[in-house]
């Protein structure tokens, strides 16, 4: 069944968000960066870049946790999308695999609303539409398995992200 009444989609910065997770599109130094990493990075205050160094980096496809500081969420979930090269260089594995780590994660913290921007979207240039494609399909699948998460929020920054979202969810 399409978890449906667990996924969301909305316009907005995901900064303001009241939940439990944000996840974060960083890349692998996880020492801040532009786009929403450099959103998160200035909202959340300078102790996160802090603890962000004692993480060692992350992997692409990997996450990493931490506290959210200043912002109105409790932690932060960093994870590396991968940059897109046409497509043939397992940029999608790599990418459902973001959104499976950032879940199990926000699982194992026992987190029930989570956040996630459109990673790898921005710069690094995944397309948009199969993008969300993943997204959805990789959350849907997770849900069905997992008793934990109540609330996965697809936060667009764009509207031409939130008019894909919506339209694939409305799709199911
Ligand atoms: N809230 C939600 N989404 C946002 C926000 C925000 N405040 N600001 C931008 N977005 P990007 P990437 C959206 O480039 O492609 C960084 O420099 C944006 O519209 O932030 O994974 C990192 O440090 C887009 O849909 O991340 C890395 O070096 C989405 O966030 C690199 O970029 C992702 O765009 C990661 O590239």
């Amino acid at each position: 069944m399409f978890q449906k009444n667990k996924m969301t989609v909305i316009q907005s910065d995901i900064t303001k968000l009241e939940v439990d997770a944000v996840v974060n599109a960083a890349n692998k130094e996880l020492l801040g960066g532009g786009g929403v990493d450099a959103a998160i990075h200035r909202a959340a205050g300078p102790e996160l870049l802090e603890e962000c160094r004692k993480l060692n980096g992350c992997e692409v496809g990997k996450a990493k946790m931490t506290s959210a500081y200043n912002l109105p969420a409790k932690y932060v979930i960093h994870t590396v999308g991968p940059i897109w090269r046409g497509g043939r260089y397992g940029e999608p594995e790599l990418l459902k695999s973001c959104y499976e780590s950032s879940l199990e994660l926000a699982q194992n913290y026992d987190c029930k609303k989570i956040a996630f921007p459109c990673i790898s979207t921005g710069v690094y240039g995944y397309p948009s539409e199969s993008a969300a494609q993943i997204a959805v399909n990789t959350c849907n699948e997770f849900l069905k398995e997992d008793s934990t998460i109540l609330e996965i929020t697809f936060c667009c920054f764009l509207g031409k992200d939130y008019s894909i979202y919506r339209s694939i969810l409305r799709d199911h």
